[in-house]
């Protein structure tokens, strides 16, 4: 009965053995299947190439060739843009009757919106404000348009155009219109310096650069209309370059000068009572195609009027202007601002 009893319990030991074993080697093999399993795959490898991210600093496993063009494109694009491009052609001959459709200019200019543009390939060294102060002059715009775009973006410029129209029919005022342009294209643009452009005077040399500088300079020094010359000593209308500090310490144009004439006079004025220096343009590079127009009801008060320029300084101007903003909108090209003054 004893060895019955104990084949018998060595029978139930040994097959106790067995399972243990049988579970371990089970054990084992799910382990090495999930092993197995969780291993990234051949596949898997192909399906997720190296990411081609704008930044490379989060690339991964990028060639060489690859990573030193990306690095060459960045390195350009930190570079500051030059100071004389060699984009530039200098002299221009300037057709006033040159076909200047405006729907051929926007489709010729796919990276102008908003009138604003900025070199790609390099970094602008001056952000511009270009003020043009408008009404009912769209020929002429056109052919501006045609020759100013091309030209600040040879000279690799970051700018941005806005036409201020005045609306309405009433008596001209365009001190109002380009003080009612600045504050609105503040706004809208953060430019170190800020030219306001008469819609008349199309450049005709791409050596005068439209940058900012560290005084006003006056840069259409020789319009056509005056045979290439500058007609007075203290001329600062047509086309005049501010830096942004200056114009507001200017306290910006007169408001008070209803009719054509008078209120560029009074910035020269303006500039000399707060012992501002300002610079010409040297009358080689500052040509200007004028075009032609007919005469407009001029200011008879205007005489009278800068009498007192420099009395009215501190409380006439861009800190008291009073203007409605109408409309602001994207016409590609330019931004256009509609202000009722
Ligand atoms: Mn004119």
């Amino acid at each position: 009965m004893d060895s019955v009893n104990v084949s018998r319990r060595g029978t139930r030991v040994s097959q106790n053995c067995m399972f243990i074993v049988v579970y371990c080697l089970l054990g084992v093999q799910l382990l090495l299947t999930m092993l197995y399993l969780s291993r990234p795959s051949e596949v898997q490898l192909q399906k997720n190439p190296p990411c081609i991210c704008k930044n490379i600093n989060s690339r991964v496993g990028f060639d060489y060739e690859d990573n030193q063009s990306v690095l060459k494109a960045r390195k350009k694009l930190e570079e500051d843009c030059q100071e004389h491009p060699n984009t530039l052609v200098g002299r221009i001959h300037v057709d006033v009757n040159v076909t200047a459709d405006l729907n051929e200019q926007k489709k010729a200019m796919p990276d102008v919106d908003w009138g604003e543009w900025k070199p790609s390939n390099c970094k602008p060294r001056h952000k511009v404000a270009i003020i043009i102060p408008y009404r009912d002059r769209l020929p002429h715009l056109k052919v501006q348009l045609r020759y100013l775009h091309p030209l600040l973006q040879r000279q690799q410029v970051h700018y941005r155009i806005f036409v201020a129209e005045q609306a309405g029919v009433g008596t001209w005022n365009k001190g109002r219109v380009m003080n009612a342009g600045y504050i609105e294209a503040a706004k809208l643009f953060d430019f170190q310096c800020v030219i306001f452009h008469d819609v008349d005077l199309v450049p005709e040399d791409d050596r005068n650069t439209y940058k900012c500088f560290s005084l006003p300079v006056h840069m259409s020094s020789a319009p056509s209309q005056d045979n290439y010359r500058t007609r007075y000593t203290i001329l600062v209308g047509g086309v005049m370059n501010f830096p942004r500090e200056d114009f507001l310490k200017l306290n910006g144009y007169s408001n008070e000068f209803w009719g054509w004439g008078g209120e560029d006079d009074d910035m020269a004025y303006r500039m000399k009572a707060s012992a501002m220096d300002f610079e010409r343009v040297p009358p080689e590079i500052g040509r200007y195609t004028s075009l032609i127009h007919g005469d407009r009801d001029k200011n008879p008060r205007r005489m009278a009027l800068l009498q007192g320029s420099k009395k009215r300084q501190a409380k006439d101007g861009v800190s008291s202007l009073p203007y409605r903003l109408l409309s602001s909108s994207n016409e590609k090209l330019y931004t256009h601002l509609l202000v009722a003054v």
